[in-house]
């Protein structure tokens, strides 16, 4: 199949190109690299370094032969978008593309405008893109679990049957999303279903829990393909982060008392199940949505996890509580389905103490690395803004 990945360039688009072309697919690769630019802008690195794009592309090809066209394409460039779509004719295009974090997009008006601007607009372009030069394509679209928050009931897979003054009707799970982010996925999965509905474009919308893990290639140990890691309080996600302060001995840091549920995967298996998707492709005009983890638990659960296996690996770690940063519930509900995934053929095959065990041992020689950025762990962005007026004080205690 040829499938096109926007976002080749990052932590689910690089390692999902390599396995790919192992199977044999043809794969065309766009990306602007902003996520290389959003993580220094922060101040920090990907704690396993990562090649140039240029290093990457060499090496696909020596690895994988001619498996890889690659683009270097802004989605928010309509033009550019049309052109890469019309130049590879894709089957199916994923899209990965998105500033993927929560506190990135509350830290001021101008990362919530950028975030929802480069994420839905882009999507949007993509659509209109797809439209005109690729309507029988597959889109794979990157939402999340958090498009639904944390109601108080069963989460299902993106539709429910509900009775309303005695009619009946299948509609929209309803959409509670916790930071601008999150919400900018709401709005690409509003508009995906829009254009399912109105250009008979497919898709699948993919509701993903929070990936962790360590990408090893099974094609070699060359380094030019390692996969990005980042542990950083904006774009290190909560098991990567808890790893990363572990080898370092950094208390856990646990958001308020860890009550919170989150649904999660090993990015093994968010390969597998897009994987999966992609040769099990909805019917045309059809907007699929499927959830896509493999265990809940809450963010303590979690933390005493690693500690665990830290442990085994002689590394006595505390976990430690921050006043919470975000607006969330710590005491709630949590039950999502997965039942679409189940039905492609997806098992979970992998034990999260082994998994974080293994993840802190591949860790250990960059410690150093990662001691080195160890400011970047403590979250610096407050939901509720506090942190602008403190740097608006601190500027102003500078100047005077
Ligand atoms: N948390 C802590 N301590 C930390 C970091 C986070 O307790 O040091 C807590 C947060 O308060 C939150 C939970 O852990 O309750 C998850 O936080 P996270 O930063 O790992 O994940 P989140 O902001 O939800 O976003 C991540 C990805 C995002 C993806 C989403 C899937 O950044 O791209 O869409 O996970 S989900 O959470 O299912 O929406």
């Amino acid at each position: 199949m040829r499938i096109l990945i926007a976002g080749v360039d990052g932590y689910l688009g690089w390692p999902l190109a390599q396995h790919l072309a192992m199977r044999g697919h043809l794969v065309g690769g766009i990306d602007n690299q902003l996520r290389r630019r959003l993580v220094a802008e922060v101040g920090s690195v990907s704690a396993i370094p990562i090649a140039t794009m240029d290093e990457r592309l060499s090496a696909f090809h020596e690895h994988f032969g001619a498996r890889l066209r690659y683009y270097s394409v802004d989605l928010l460039d309509y033009d550019a978008l049309a052109n890469a779509l019309r130049d590879f004719q894709p089957e199916a295009v994923v899209h990965l593309a998105e500033i993927p974090s929560a506190p990135y997009s509350m830290r001021g008006p101008t990362e919530s405008v950028f975030t929802q601007q480069n994420n839905v607009l882009g999507s949007l372009n993509l659509l209109w893109a797809m439209k005109e030069e690729s309507p029988n394509a597959h889109l794979l679209k990157l939402g999340t679990m958090g498009e639904y928050g944390t109601p108080n009931v069963d989460i299902p897979e993106g539709f429910f049957e509900v009775e309303f003054r005695g009619r009946r009707d299948v509609l929209p799970f309803p959409r509670q999303a916790g930071s601008f982010y999150h919400w900018s996925k709401v709005h690409d999965s509003n508009n995906i279903m829009f254009a399912c509905r109105i250009w008979g474009l497919s898709a699948t919308d993919v509701m993903q829990g929070i990936v962790y893990g360590i990408w090893n290639s099974t094609q070699s140990s060359d380094s030019r393909l390692s996969n990005r890691f980042d542990f950083d309080s904006e774009f290190g996600t909560i098991i990567n982060r808890f790893c990363c302060q572990a080898i370092i001995e950094h208390p856990l840091s646990v958001y308020g008392h860890g009550g919170q549920r989150r649904s999660f995967l090993p990015i093994q298996d968010s390969i597998n199940c897009m994987t999966l998707a992609l040769e099990h492709p909805p019917k045309k005009g059809e907007y699929r949505v499927l959830n896509q983890f493999d265990r809940f638990m809450s963010i303590y659960e979690l933390a005493e996890l690693v500690r665990r296996s830290a442990l085994h690996l002689g590394i006595d770690v505390q976990i430690s509580s921050h006043a919470n940063p975000r607006n969330e519930v710590e005491n709630h509900y949590y039950n999502p389905d997965r039942n679409l995934l189940k039905d492609l053929g997806y098992q979970p095959q992998y034990d999260p103490d082994e998994l974080t065990q293994s993840m802190m041992e591949s860790l250990i020689p960059w410690k150093d690395r990662i001691e080195a950025h160890r400011n970047v762990l403590i979250p610096n962005v407050q939901w509720d803004g506090s942190h602008r007026t403190a740097s608006k004080l601190n500027t102003k205690g500078n100047t005077a």
